[in-house]
């Protein structure tokens, strides 16, 4: 039997490479994401309905969580990888100048509906003896001006991801925080409200991160021997790298 992986956030970005990637080895996938046309087409493309199997549902929405959990069919249901992947940054602003509702749309996203999703599973990863994947971010790690409730959100998905460890260990699950640098995905148009013109300039002579590489990692961490965790890894493109940190002078 193919072991199923359920990645939220595959209609895009990370998540969408990751589904490609672990279907490429045998693996079947559960799909998640609100865009119902981009889930079903995804669908087709992975080899359709014996592959995978497209949950559509906003992680904000517990009662919409749970409810697309107990719709699966029999053959998604032993999930042995929870891939959360759903997230986003709205707003690059200094705190002083952010909107509130961006701020809670970041929270009840990057959260709670994380944390929702992985509390509704735990029991199926525990019989699984699965693997919970993350997806922080180097904001989890180091601040950036404009960086304020995105940052302090994934800094909340890698501590989780320990807490997580801590807990599952002996139930033979295996946690992983993946916390990327600069990454092309529409990641950028998301946070700047569709704005092309930041999204090149962002990326113009980077080289940045690819969606490709971020699902290697995620595939990587997932199919190591089962005695072995991962417990957190930091990845930037090498042109991507730290600065001495400002000064303010009043
Ligand atoms: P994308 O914007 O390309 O993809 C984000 C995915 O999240 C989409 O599939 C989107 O699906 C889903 N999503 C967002 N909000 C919701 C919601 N309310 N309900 C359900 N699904 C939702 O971004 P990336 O692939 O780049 O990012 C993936 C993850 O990696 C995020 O958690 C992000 O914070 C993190 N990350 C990204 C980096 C980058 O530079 N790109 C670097 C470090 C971490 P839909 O809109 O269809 O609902
Ligand atoms: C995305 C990476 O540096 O834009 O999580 O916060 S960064």
């Amino acid at each position: 039997m193919p072991q199923i992986a359920l990645i939220t956030g595959a209609t895009a970005g990370f998540g969408k490479a990751a589904a490609q990637r672990f279907v490429k080895e045998g693996w079947n996938v559960v799909l998640t994401g609100r865009r119902k046309d981009r889930l079903d087409a995804l669908v087709t493309e992975l080899g359709g309905p014996k592959r995978a199997h497209a949950l559509c549902f906003d992680i904000r929405d517990e009662a919409a969580t749970e409810a697309a959990l107990a719709e699966l069919p029999a053959e998604f249901r032993a999930i042995t990888a929870l891939v959360n992947n759903a997230g986003l940054a709205l707003g690059t602003a200094p705190a002083q100048e952010s909107d509130l509702n961006q701020w809670k749309t970041m929270i009840d996203t990057n959260v709670t509906g994380l944390v929702t999703i992985t509390r509704l599973l735990l029991d199926t990863l525990i019989a699984e003896k699965g693997i919970i994947v993350n997806l922080a971010s180097i904001a989890s790690n180091w601040p950036y001006p404009g960086g304020n409730v995105y940052g302090a959100t994934k800094a909340f998905v890698r501590q989780f991801s320990l807490g997580l460890r801590s807990d599952l260990s002996a139930k033979g699950v295996r946690v992983t925080s993946i916390e990327p640098g600069m990454a092309e995905s529409e990641f950028t148009l998301v946070r700047t409200g569709g704005n092309q013109e930041a999204y090149d300039k962002l990326y113009a002579g980077a080289n940045p991160l690819q969606p490709e590489d971020i699902a290697e990692t995620i595939y990587w961490v997932a199919s190591l021997p089962k005695h072995v965790n991962i417990n957190s890894v930091e990845i930037m493109p090498v042109s991507q790298s730290w600065a001495p940190f400002q000064i303010f002078r009043g």
